[in-house]
Formats: structure tokens, C-alpha cells, sequence
């Protein structure tokens, strides 16, 4: 793709050739591109994985937390700046294992960020074991005779929960994926793009050619705003659809907040009451 604003230059990529990751760069930052946002109002989040490699492939601002714990730290970056666009980015292990309690949180507190998971059905970066997404039967270095838990279906879990945006995008398709991307980021309130990643180290099975051959998109007439609907697609199995499944306009997390009923001015630009603060410090209430 032709250079960006985002782009780090000349710098070592430390994915495998073939990752799907090197798409989902390419697909972001020509979503970021398209709806001209500027890498001084952008910042990514990311835990702990290959997908979470992602902002420092991306010249911008960024926090790279702990596994498993980039929601949290997201949700207070965007509290004390609405102004800015917030991206959350992470495997499929970091944010449905580990972070899987922030990931069902996030969605009732509803803030305004998008978050992209990299779903590969593996742990990439650890080289090789079962994800929560990783299929019956599929077999790896610690589970020999394959998976035998229940893969945890994202897509219907957040429909169900009422999340504001649910997607799915598949890295192999890098224009779907960036339109879905532009949605996402535009769409006010907690976005959620489960992306289908091919890791083609430790992931033979779910390959780009399963992908594509286990795939659809929704219908051009599909209506989002149906969760009855959307549940029910989210649960197909046979062939598993890809789009933006479901659209629930709500009230998000920061324009709820009571400390912006006075004023429109962003917290990290106000000056502190100290006096107040330390009243408050030295009343223990709370503690
Ligand atoms: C709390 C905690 N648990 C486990 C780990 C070890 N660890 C690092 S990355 C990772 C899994 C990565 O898989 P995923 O999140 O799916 O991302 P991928 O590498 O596949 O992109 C694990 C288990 C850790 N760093 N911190
Ligand atoms: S191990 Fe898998 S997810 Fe990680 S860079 Fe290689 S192909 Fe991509």
C-alpha cells in the first residue's frame, strides 16, 4: 500500500511472513487514512500477544498494558479526553482469557473506543496452546488430544450482553476489513471487531483457505438493528458470517459522566481542587 502518515518506516516486523497480522495493519491504516484522523488524536491500547504488537507498528500514540488489561486503562484514557480516538487491539487469548471479565464489563460500561481482536484460535506469541476460541478437537503441544472445552462464541456473547456495534471481519479480505474497521471507529460507543487471523505457525487447521472456504458475509439487506436476528446469525456454525451483525444506539460511558454535566472542557485539562482533594484525602471516606 502506498506510505501513510502511520507508517514507522524502515523497521524489523517481528510477525511471521504469511501472519494475518501484516493485513490487519494494512486494513487499519487505511481505515485511519480514510477518515482522516491524525496520529496526535489517536491512541492505541494493547495487552500482552503477537496482535498486541500492533500500535508500535504504527507511528501514534500508545499504552501497551498487561495481558489480558487493556480495557480498563482504555476506558480511562477516553474518560479524561473525549476528544481522541481510542483503539483497542489484542489477541483472542488477551482479550476473551485473560481479559475476558473486562471484555463483558466494557460492554454495560459502553465507552466509546473500538476494540479489534486478532482471533486466531491460538496463543500465538506463547507458541502454540489452546485459546478460548480454539475449536473442539484441535490438537496442540499441551492439549495432545485436542480440545475438549467449548469455544467461546464472542459474537453471540456480546449480542447477547446488548454491546452497542458487533463485527466480524476476516484478515484474508483487507478491503471488508478495513470498511468494517471505518464503522467500527465511527460508531459512538464500545465496537467490537472479532477479526479471523490466520496464524500460519501454530495454527494448521483454521487456515486462510478454511476461512474462506468457512465463510460469508451477511446480506446487503441485513438489518443490524434486529438482536433477535443477530443472535440467531451469530450462532451459525456451518458457515460463519462475517459483517457487522449487530447495532444497538445507546448512551456511552463518557457522555454519561457527571463531572462533564458542567463542563465540555476535558479532565486532563482542568486543574485539580486541591484543597478539596486533600479534604476529601483526609476525611477516609471511601477508604
Ligand atoms: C497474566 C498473564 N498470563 C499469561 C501470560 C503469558 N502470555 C503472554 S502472551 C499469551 C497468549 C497470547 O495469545 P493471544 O492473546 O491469543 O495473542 P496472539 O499472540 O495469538 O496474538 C500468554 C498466555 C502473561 N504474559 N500474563
Ligand atoms: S506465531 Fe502466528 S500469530 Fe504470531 S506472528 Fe507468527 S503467524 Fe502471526
Amino acid at each position: 500500500m502506498s506510505s501513510t502518515k502511520f507508517d514507522m518506516g524502515d523497521i524489523d516486523i517481528a510477525w511471521c511472513p504469511g501472519c494475518g497480522n501484516f493485513v490487519i495493519l494494512n486494513a487499519l491504516k487505511q481505515a485511519l487514512v480514510d477518515l482522516e484522523i491524525k496520529p496526535e488524536n489517536l491512541v492505541m491500547v494493547s495487552g500482552i500477544g503477537q496482535a498486541a504488537k500492533m500500535p508500535q507498528y504504527l507511528k501514534t500514540n500508545y499504552f501497551n498494558g498487561l495481558h489480558g488489561r487493556s480495557l480498563p486503562p482504555a476506558t480511562a484514557i477516553k474518560a479524561s479526553n473525549r476528544e481522541i480516538v481510542v483503539i483497542v487491539e489484542s489477541g483472542d487469548g488477551c482479550s476473551y482469557g485473560e481479559g475476558g471479565n473486562h471484555f463483558i464489563h466494557a460492554i454495560r460500561r459502553n465507552p466509546d473506543i473500538t476494540n479489534l481482536v486478532h482471533n486466531n484460535m491460538v496463543y500465538g506469541l506463547t507458541k502454540g496452546q489452546a485459546s478460548p476460541t480454539s475449536q473442539k478437537g484441535f490438537e496442540t503441544s499441551i492439549q495432545v488430544k485436542g480440545v475438549f472445552n467449548e469455544p467461546l462464541n464472542p459474537i453471540a456473547l456480546a449480542i447477547s450482553l446488548d454491546a452497542s456495534f458487533v463485527a466480524r471481519a476476516f484478515a484474508g479480505d483487507v478491503k471488508q476489513t478495513r470498511d468494517i474497521i471505518k464503522k467500527a471507529i465511527e460508531h459512538r460507543g464500545y465496537a467490537l471487531v472479532d477479526i479471523f487471523q490466520p496464524c500460519v505457525s501454530y495454527n494448521k487447521v483454521n487456515t486462510y483457505e478454511w476461512f474462506k472456504n468457512n465463510t460469508y458475509y451477511l446480506e446487503e439487506d441485513y438489518d443490524p438493528t434486529n438482536k433477535t436476528e443477530a443472535f440467531k446469525r451469530s450462532l451459525e456454525m456451518e458457515k460463519l458470517p462475517l459483517g457487522v451483525f449487530y447495532i444497538n444506539e445507546k448512551p456511552f460511558f463518557e457522555e454519561s459522566l457527571s463531572v462533564y454535566d458542567k463542563y465540555e472542557m476535558p479532565l486532563y485539562d482542568r486543574t485539580p481542587d486541591f484543597d478539596k482533594l486533600s479534604e476529601l484525602i483526609d476525611s477516609k471516606r471511601g477508604f
